[in-house]
């Protein structure tokens, strides 16, 4: 278990209806069954008076993002539609930082980064942790293997101190071992994975 304080931040990743829920177009099986990890993990840092932040997939209804415009995903997180809430059972009590609004590619919930032209920008949320003294993240959410392992990596760069909880995370592991291998690129890169 992790400790929250003042300085702590948790940082709930993508827990949408698209990812997270049967009916969602980019389902990941073990998601609702994390959910409820997740839930425990706000209740502890509200509990604490720790600052939680949620992040939102948020696309435009064409991005190449997408395989019909060109990319490797079928369509999801459509910006203010219900495979974009966040689901239904997941506890709302914090700031929420949407990501790819532009088009982009946004896996990392730091950065975002056109597919076409390699251009990169940042969401709200570094500045935010910033505003609010935070140094150590806990991440959990979804997918590992993608927006959880981007955003982790991200975090390291931005000079906080991340731990992952592998019970409170998902991953999509299109091919097998993807999780596994997310969970190494973190620990490489000085993530702490629990
Ligand atoms: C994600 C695939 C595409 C994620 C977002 O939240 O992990 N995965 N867009
Ligand atoms: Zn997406």
């Amino acid at each position: 278990m992790v400790d929250y304080d003042r300085e702590t931040a948790l940082l709930v990743v993508d827990v949408q209806h698209d990812f997270a829920h049967p009916s969602g177009s980019l389902f990941v099986q073990d998601a609702p069954e994390v959910i409820k990890h997740v839930n425990r993990e706000i209740e502890r840092a509200r509990a604490a008076g720790s600052l939680v932040v949620y992040s939102q997939d948020w696309h435009p209804e064409s991005t190449p993002h997408f395989q019909k415009d060109g990319g490797v995903w079928p369509v999801h997180c459509v910006h203010d539609t219900w495979g974009a809430a966040f689901h239904e059972d997941l506890l709302l009590n914090g700031h929420s930082i949407k990501k790819g609004v532009g088009g982009e590619d946004g896996y990392s919930a730091f950065s975002v980064r056109d597919p076409v032209t390699g251009e990169t920008g940042e969401t709200e949320l570094g500045a935010l942790l910033h505003k609010h003294g935070i140094q150590k993240l806990v991440i959990v959410g979804i997918a590992t293997d993608y927006c959880v392992v981007e955003t982790a990596l991200d975090a390291v760069r931005y000079g906080f101190k991340p731990t992952v909880l592998s019970d409170a995370v998902a991953g999509v592991d299109l091919q097998p071992g993807d999780s596994e291998r997310a969970f190494a690129r973190m620990r490489e890169a000085g993530a702490v994975v629990v």
